[in-house]
């Protein structure tokens, strides 16, 4: 399997260069709300370190997930990470540097925490929205059907644990379906903290931060998640990782 095959890839969708400004942004079949695409688009000359379109508009997940969390989710806590990370890494040796390699070259590296932070947020939030689709949810298809099979047993007891996990990772976090050696697993990690610096491949990731849902669910963090696997989740984006880890 190759690590490289899936980072890459998103770094291909994720940091479509100049996507975010002008009349592209439509043609990747964003927003129609009222931010100047300006606004949410952060420069460097890193050109790597750029917010990338959302890849459906701020609407599309109703009911499930309001416009008002996503403007708020996507337009200041996502784009937030990014004005973060190209201030930090502003004339230092990470520059240059792709978003994978700064994530990787900072992670547990004394003092640079405040880059690693920022950094991986802004990868773990461009996964997570490709992670959601409207008209998403049901279950997965082909090979990565048969491996969840195979490592979990049946579909409904694999989406309960996934449930479970996601509700109960203490305070701020991530819930993630990752793929380790040949193992399917699920996994949770902490703030920032991604699964590009342990040695697995990401295939899905839910984002459990309050500013997740705290709009929508207030407290309900469960029905949340329950809503994403239901409704949202996109087992496309999840196969199109696992194949390509896979092979
Ligand atoms: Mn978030």
């Amino acid at each position: 399997m190759s690590k490289q095959k899936n980072n890459n890839f998103l770094s291909r969708r994720t940091f479509i260069k100049g996507a975010i400004s002008g009349g592209t942004i439509m043609a990747l079949g964003s927003r129609s709300g009222s931010h100047s695409a300006s606004k949410l688009s952060p420069r460097s000359q890193n050109s790597s370190i750029e917010l990338p379109p959302l890849p459906f508009s701020e609407e599309a997940l109703e009911p499930y997930i309001s416009s008002k969390t996503l403007s708020f989710h996507y337009g200041k806590h996502h784009a937030g990470y990014v004005n973060k990370t190209i201030s930090a890494i502003k004339e230092t040796e990470y520059a240059a540097q792709s978003l994978i390699e700064i994530i990787k070259k900072t992670t547990k590296i004394p003092g640079k925490s405040g880059i690693f932070n920022n950094a991986a947020q802004v990868w773990n939030h461009t996964f997570y929205w490709m992670s959601l689709k409207p008209k998403g949810g049901g279950t997965p298809s082909g090979k990565l059907a048969q491996k969840i099979k195979e490592n979990f047993g049946d579909f409904s007891v694999f989406k309960d644990k996934l449930i479970e996990a996601a509700a109960g990772q203490f305070g701020s976090g991530w819930a993630w379906l990752i793929l380790e050696n040949t193992e399917l697993k699920i996994i949770t990690t902490t703030n920032a903290d991604t699964p590009l610096v342990h040695s697995q491949t990401p295939l899905l990731t839910i984002d459990v931060w309050e500013h997740a849902y705290y709009l929508d669910y207030q407290n309900r963090r469960k029905d949340y998640i329950q809503a994403i696997l239901d409704h949202l989740i996109n087992w496309e984006f999840a196969e199109k990782n696992f194949l390509k880890a896979a092979m």
